[in-house]
């Protein structure tokens, strides 16, 4: 059976289960914070999560881990089978990774855990996070969702990724992000809505707290 190492409140793990869960894939949680241990280090080469054990080796990359779970198993398509299309989804992956989830993430410690960031880094996040959310819009359809008609991996992407460039944007410069991209926000509750990233959401909350804990020890070392 596949062994998905990372920890329930880690929005890339998510993105994962949310992928197994689509396409109804069993799956071992096996759970893990990032770590620089040798042992860790030996199955996740950067010591991120989330890492896929599979019988031929384990995979890093979360958009790696998503093609693949799409190419090798059936039920709902991640990815279109048409070349071009299938380009177009793998495009608004990488813009909402590069220019929203990425350049928020800079700002998430004083976001989320009160440790004052730099203001030449929330100068710099500001305009990224501007500028990505009206790239995407342009790149994005929104109907509904952000590819089209279908749901594919940009969407599940973007669920794990808009939430938290969001909060990002409306603590630290008071923002309304979505609002720069129409139809961003009706997609984000759409989404949410589905059964399994209620499932998600529930386990998500459940693992807040032993994080929390977990980050407070890390923070005073
Ligand atoms: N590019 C990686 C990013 C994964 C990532 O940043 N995961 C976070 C947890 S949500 C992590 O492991 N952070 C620890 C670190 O950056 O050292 C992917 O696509 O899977």
């Amino acid at each position: 059976m596949l062994k998905l190492y990372g920890f329930a409140v880690s929005n890339y793990f998510n993105m994962v289960k949310m992928a197994a869960a689509l396409k109804q894939i069993d799956c071992e949680d096996v759970i893990t914070y990032p770590n620089q241990t040798p042992e860790y280090l030996a199955i996740s080469p950067t010591g991120k999560v989330p890492a896929l054990e599979t019988n031929e080796g384990v995979l890093v990359e979360t958009n790696v881990i998503l093609e693949y779970l799409d190419e090798n198993y059936p039920g709902i398509a991640l990815y279109p089978k048409e070349p071009f299309q299938k380009a177009r989804v793998k495009e608004l992956v990488k813009m909402i990774e590069l220019y929203m989830e990425l350049p928020a993430r800079r700002c998430h410690a004083e976001a989320f855990w009160g440790v004052p960031g730099e203001d030449i880094t929330k100068k710099e996040v500001k305009r990224a996070l501007l500028n990505g959310i009206q790239a995407i819009s342009r790149a994005a359809s929104f109907s509904p969702y952000i590819g089209g008609e279908q749901i594919s991996a940009a969407d599940i992407v973007f669920l794990y990724s808009a939430d938290l460039a969001a909060k990002v944007a409306a603590k630290l410069f008071a923002i309304d992000l979505l609002a720069e991209a129409p139809g961003a926000k009706e997609l984000l509750a759409k989404l949410n809505e589905m059964p399994e990233a209620k499932v998600i959401a529930q386990a998500r909350a459940e693992a807040t707290p032993a994080f929390n804990a977990y980050l407070q020890k890390a923070f005073q070392k």
